[in-house]
């Protein structure tokens, strides 16, 4: 149905030399044609990794569906045809946004396979504070994270990492403005940023860094986010899963202001997925066209974007927002898709794990809990956006949002055998308040509180289980005996050695006893 359609009677005026307005606009379609036999991997465009993801995680029936087949050339062709440009295309949604004049439309609209035209929707970036000059030789270096010390001691991060679980084979989606990789930290010699695929929806090329004629300010947002999981620079700032791969998505607008385009969302996040991401992360988000009661789970396009996107085994992770919080239940500012059902909402928390003033709070308008987690999103320190050998400290929920998802990454390396649903579950059940309490915040701004990694990665493994396969075998004895003797490297989350059971400073006789007690479960 098409409604409100103004025909632009200016347009017709003799010597009116201004443009023809146009509008951006979904066409939603109807039902895409079945192949004969159904629909198989060899009609999408899904990588094999994509697919291997899918038959391990995926919980919808089946391996793909009719989401899954492009939209037809003869469809697109057609609505081309009426002159109108065709923005993005989301093969999950059947849908094509447009930008098209009012004449267009109403062509558009006659197309026998047309169902639908409704507005595409505009919103923001979520960031608090500008970024803010770091000293690079600040913080505390006991394990060499410089800067990002802090941040990824407080959610148990090192903790991983001494395990061996850095984010290696894992890949990471990012959804964001642009990235600039010129900072060192990307590009170390032992771990320079893996980048596997990128596309910039925007300017419709494959390069999501800054080109000629890109706004100066474009990159910065999705530099930083990609900096808090990616950075390598021991001594200076170490990434959360700095050994993971990265597929990058280009989707906002960057030109005389800001605008995120929930069109480019959907189909970065459709890219992400086919190639074989494991995980996406996006710190943007959608209010200022939706009213609250739309964050239902149901409405918004990115929403329904993530929703699909998380029945087909991509764990995702989205910014709660900054519109701040009260203590009103009946009230809520978290902005979409952070009312999607699978979505791992992030708030913000200070250093000391209470709650920023600018965290949006949930539940979302059908009165689920969100946001789930928190990490800090107060002076996190990223890569600087340009200079690069410096360092910068941004504040919002953009910025912990990125934290939680390189926990997440290096969580699921760890934990082959979780599923969406697992992730979430040990990610929260594992949370500082949740551990505490045994409940969460009845108002609905901290969740179950701020994630502890490792607590999330041992839930349901036996304490001896070194590598956290499920199984107390020789891999682990391996880990032991590497390890033998005096405990040189502690986790700073216990002041122990993992290996060293009986916290006796050592790995020594108690503890192989100790191993060899529990052998094969
Ligand atoms: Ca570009
Ligand atoms: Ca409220
Ligand atoms: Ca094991
Ligand atoms: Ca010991």
């Amino acid at each position: 149905m098409l409604t409100a359609l103004v025909i632009a009677a200016v347009t017709h005026c003799a010597g009116a030399q201004a443009p023809i307005p146009t509008r951006a606009m979904w066409i939603e379609l109807s039902a895409k044609e079945i192949p004969h036999g159904g629909v198989a991997p060899s009609h999408t465009v899904l990588t094999p990794r994509a697919l291997a993801r899918r038959a391990a995680r995926r919980t919808d029936l089946g391996l793909v569906d009719a989401r899954d087949l492009p939209i037809t050339h003869e469809r697109l062709d057609a609505i081309r045809s009426t002159g109108a440009h065709v923005r993005a295309q989301s093969r999950w949604l059947n849908a094509v946004s447009v930008e098209a004049t009012d004449v267009e439309l109403r062509a558009i609209e006659r197309l026998p396979f047309v169902e639908r035209i409704a507005p595409l929707h505009r919103s923001r970036p979520i960031t608090a504070i500008d970024e803010q000059a770091l000293d690079s030789q600040g913080g505390v270096a006991s394990l060499a994270y410089g800067v990002m010390n802090d941040q990824l001691l407080e959610i148990d991060v090192p903790s991983m990492h001494l395990r061996g679980f850095h984010g290696e084979g894992m890949v990471i989606g990012i959804l964001d403005t642009g990235f600039n990789r010129v900072h060192e930290a990307f590009h170390s010699a032992d771990h320079p940023l893996d980048v596997i695929a990128e596309w910039d929806f925007v300017s419709n090329d494959a390069n999501t860094g800054i080109d000629p004629g890109d706004h100066s300010e474009q990159h910065k947002h999705g530099t930083w986010i990609l900096g808090t999981i990616a950075a390598y620079m021991p001594g200076s700032a170490i990434g959360a899963a700095f050994a993971a791969k990265f597929v990058l998505a280009k989707t906002e607008v960057y030109e005389t202001e800001t605008i995120i385009e929930e069109d480019y969302y959907v189909a970065g996040l459709e890219f992400i997925e086919a190639h074989g991401a494991d995980l996406a992360t996006s710190s943007l988000g959608y209010i200022d066209w939706y009213t609250p009661e739309m964050l239902d789970g149901l409405t918004a396009i990115t929403t329904r974007g993530v929703n699909i996107a998380t029945a087909n085994g991509l764990v995702c992770l989205t910014a709660a927002g900054n519109a701040g919080h009260d203590a009103d239940i009946a009230t809520h500012s978290i902005i979409a898709p952070a009312d999607a059902f699978n979505v791992i909402t992030c708030g913000a928390a200070n250093s000391d794990g209470t709650i920023a003033g600018f965290s949006s709070d949930g539940p979302t308008a059908d009165g689920r809990l969100k946001p789930e987690v928190l990490a800090r999103g107060v002076a996190v320190a990223s890569v600087h956006s340009t200079n690069p050998t410096g360092f910068s400290a941004v504040s919002g929920t953009s910025l912990s949002t990125p934290l939680i998802a390189g926990a997440t990454a290096i969580l699921m390396q760890a934990r082959r055998d979780l599923g969406v649903s697992g992730v979430r579950t040990a990610l929260c059940t594992t949370a500082s308040d949740f551990t505490a309490t045994g409940a969460t915040d009845p108002l609905f701004v901290r969740g179950y509180g701020v994630i502890s990694t490792i607590a999330a990665a041992s839930s349901n493994r036996h304490a001896v289980d070194l590598n956290l396969d499920g199984r107390v075998d020789a891999a682990d004895l391996t880990a032991l005996l590497a390890g033998w003797g005096a405990c040189g490297d502690p986790d700073p989350a216990t002041g122990f050695c993992p290996s060293d059971f009986d916290h006796d400073g050592a790995m020594a006789g108690s503890d192989l006893a100790t191993l060899l007690s529990a052998w094969g479960l």
